[in-house]
């Protein structure tokens, strides 16, 4: 049986990797396969819109170089409202250089990224060295890596034998807890794929994004997570409405899954 198939619940209790238990664990908790991409200027939009979708993800997804007043005290502010809230952090740095470089831009700068992301993720453009450099900073910490197999935008190059490449690399580290992409790889190994590029209403943006539905990319797809951003904070919006609505969109699209 496809892990597909299986619940977060069961997919939890079977994984050997404890963060990827954690994960699945904090899924069924939370009836939320929904992470928000949190792409915002400013500490205190960042901590704000963190507070305001906690109770509805399971992870949330940062781009922390975005932040302009950036200091260690968000880092502590958003580990207390991971607690609060009940969900993992996800520094969306995409790594792409040499093993060398990618553990002091990992482990050190101004971010320290290592000390507080549950996750992050890297191009395997450079080769499996990429993969090392980071293990050996993440692997002590217990963090775990995505690699971007696919991308969600219009006339993305991570296609075919590239993704392959992915795949194969994902399953024999045991650092890689899953994947960037659309669907679901692999059954040799149970790896999570997260999915950017989704939105209940719009179909793009002007800059080559790329939007489905929760039903294409769980139900039908196999995926496990939805990323969503602007859908849920573009202008106008309730923001926990939005991600009430995309939560529950998202756990509808994976109870329809396991019904098949
Ligand atoms: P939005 O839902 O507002 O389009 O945001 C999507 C988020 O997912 C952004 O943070 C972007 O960096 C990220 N992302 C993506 O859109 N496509 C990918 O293939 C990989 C990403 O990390």
């Amino acid at each position: 049986v496809s892990f597909s198939q299986k619940t977060y619940a069961a997919r939890g209790q079977e994984h050997e990797h404890p963060l990827a238990k954690q994960l699945f664990a904090n899924m069924e908790r939370k009836k939320s396969n929904l992470s928000v991409a949190a792409d915002v200027a400013t500490k205190a939009e960042l901590l704000l819109l963190a507070d305001k979708v906690g109770p509805y993800i399971c992870v949330l997804k940062t781009h922390i170089d975005i932040v302009e007043d950036f200091d260690m005290d968000l880092v502590a502010q958003l580990q207390a409202l991971a607690e609060k809230h009940d969900f993992l952090i996800f520094e969306d740095r995409k790594f792409a250089d040499i093993g060398n470089t990618v553990k002091l831009q990992y482990g050190g700068g101004i971010y320290r990224i290592a000390d507080w992301a549950h996750f992050t993720n890297c191009h395997v453009i450079p080769g499996e060295g990429i993969i090392q450099g980071l293990a050996e900073v993440g692997m002590p910490k217990g963090r775990g890596l995505l690699l971007l197999a696919e991308m969600s935008s219009k006339g993305m190059l991570a296609t075919g034998a590239y993704t392959d490449k992915n795949v194969e690399m994902a399953v024999k580290n045991e650092f890689v807890v899953g994947f960037i992409g659309s669907r679901r790889f692999t059954e040799d190994r149970d790896l999570i794929t997260m999915t950017p590029g989704i939105g209940l209403h719009a179909s793009g943006d002007a800059l080559g994004q790329q939007y489905r539905t929760p039903e294409t990319i769980v139900t039908k797809n196999g995926s496990d997570i939805i990323i969503v951003g602007r859908g849920i904070y573009g202008p106008g919006k309730d923001v926990a409405a939005e991600a009430q609505r995309y939560r529950d969109a998202g756990w509808a699209a994976y109870e329809k899954r396991l019904a098949k």
